[in-house]
């Protein structure tokens, strides 16, 4: 194995940075969702968070001080165009500068991330991903981004899983902006696959050697009962929607219509062209793994005909998301995505989970998110040793932080973030990751095969 596989931490701007109106930023729709009540538990929002707005220089140090040198961030649209078109806020956009030269002073690669959820509300209440415009003008917002750090930042990443914003935000309701139902779904869906091209192109026109990916939620399905062809097709139909969704567009096999008939309701939403506008190859996919999901059948369950059956009921190892722990998971999705063969690089953009932490004399002994980190990242290496493409590995998530509708009650960070004192304590899976990722530096250097 050669000493290239890259270790890194990954976050999101309106997790961690706060700094709600700082230099001339407006509300996104996770502002304005966080608004409703009963939306968030305890009806918490990102007001201030980590206040990473503030404290990105400690974070970035600290990153730096754990032997984390690849940092994946996210840019708040409505901090840089909080207007939507034509308008830029040059003081929002400085900030991104700013924390781009912190990081290489302090040799920490920057991995940008430009759409991580947080839609300027401006553009929401022009219909938001629904709109068919939201293509142009988030090209010109890529592109204003990307002209700016470009001489700086080599590493894009276009949308954050796709599946999760279209569906918990425009299909279930239960994140922002918080629309429901099929006639928000179908547009929302087709304009966000648009769009992941479309970036794709405007980055690779902006700047000549980016290195440019996008990233994908994915969880391993397997049927509840594997001898059950009704559950066999049920788990199909959800690997299409939860895997395939996405990513088949983008390398050019159109939407996964024949497992999920369901998909036929797009046409009405599908322009002249679309179908060569939906394709885009990047350098790099993200692939976002923490569970599996065990299917059955259900006559209950509209288009998908198809039902999760959670952990809890499982009665298996879980999370406090209610997530099962199951590393191989992340084996079987790295093993999946390197069945097409236009996906040239792989990395885990995240991974990570969430525990009941308890800080005792100083001190935080997750010892069971330890154990996750070390049996997930077992599973990635396993893939690599085999040969299968998996170039590298972010932990979700550097800090603890806002983890949307569930607020700050689930801690993923490896560091632990007092969020009244903003004070930051290393946790023993920090520890744990830095002294991991320097011993496989050390082991592997000297290997190079
Ligand atoms: O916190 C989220 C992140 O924003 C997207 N991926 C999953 C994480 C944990 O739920």
């Amino acid at each position: 194995m050669k000493n290239d596989f890259i270790w890194g931490a990954a976050t999101s701007a309106y997790q961690i940075e706060g700094g709600k109106f700082a230099d001339g930023k407006r509300s996104s729709i996770w502002d304005e969702f966080c608004k409703k009540k009963n939306a968030i538990v305890n009806n918490q929002n990102g007001n201030k968070s980590c206040e990473f707005y503030y404290h990105y220089k400690e974070d970035i140090r600290l990153l730096a001080s754990l032997n984390i040198k690849n940092f994946r961030f996210s840019v708040s649209w409505p901090r840089v165009m909080p207007l939507g078109p034509g308008f830029i806020n040059q003081r929002g956009l400085d900030f991104y500068d700013r924390l781009t030269d912190y990081c290489l002073e302090n040799k920490v690669d920057p991995w940008v991330t430009l759409y991580h959820w947080d839609l300027p509300q401006e553009l929401e209440d022009r219909g938001g991903w629904t709109n068919r415009d939201i293509v142009s003008w988030f090209s010109e917002y890529a592109a204003i981004i990307v002209n700016r750090l470009g001489d700086r930042v080599k590493h894009w990443m276009v949308l954050n899983e796709p599946v999760v914003f279209t569906g918990a935000g425009y299909f279930l309701g239960v994140h922002a902006p918080g629309k429901k139902g099929v006639d928000n779904y179908l547009p929302a869906l087709h304009h966000a696959a648009l769009t992941q091209a479309a970036g794709i192109k405007t980055i690779r026109s902006a700047c000549a050697d980016a290195h440019i990916g996008t990233t994908f939620s994915c969880s391993h399905i397997t049927p509840l009962n594997p001898h059950n062809i009704e559950d066999i097709l049920a788990a199909q139909k959800t690997d299409a929607l939860i895997n395939r969704l996405f990513i088949e567009p983008l390398l050019g096999y159109g939407y996964p219509t024949s497992t999920l008939p369901f998909l036929n309701k797009l046409e009405p939403y599908i322009k002249s062209n679309d179908i060569e506008n939906l394709v885009a190859i990047p350098d790099f996919i993200g692939i976002q793994n923490y569970t599996r999901e065990v299917v059955s059948h259900s006559k209950f369950t509209p288009y998908l005909n198809a039902k999760i059956i959670d952990a809890k009921t499982r009665n298996v190892d879980r999370t406090i998301m209610n997530w099962e722990i199951y590393p191989e998971s992340i084996y079987e999705m790295i093993k999946q995505f390197n069945r097409y063969k236009e996906v040239k690089e792989i990395y885990i953009t995240e991974n990570g989970a969430a525990f009941n932490d308890r800080k005792i004399d100083g001190q935080i002994n997750d010892e069971k998110r330890v154990n996750y980190l070390k049996s997930y990242i077992e599973q990635v290496l396993r893939a690599k040793n085999e040969g299968l493409k998996v170039d590298g590995y972010f932990v979700w998530s550097l800090l603890d932080n806002f983890e949307w509708s569930e607020g700050y009650t689930p801690r993923f960070g490896i560091v632990h973030v007092d969020f009244e004192t903003q004070h930051r304590t290393v946790k023993k899976s920090g520890k744990w990751y830095s002294n991991y990722i320097k011993e496989f530096q050390e082991r592997n250097s000297s290997i190079v095969i």
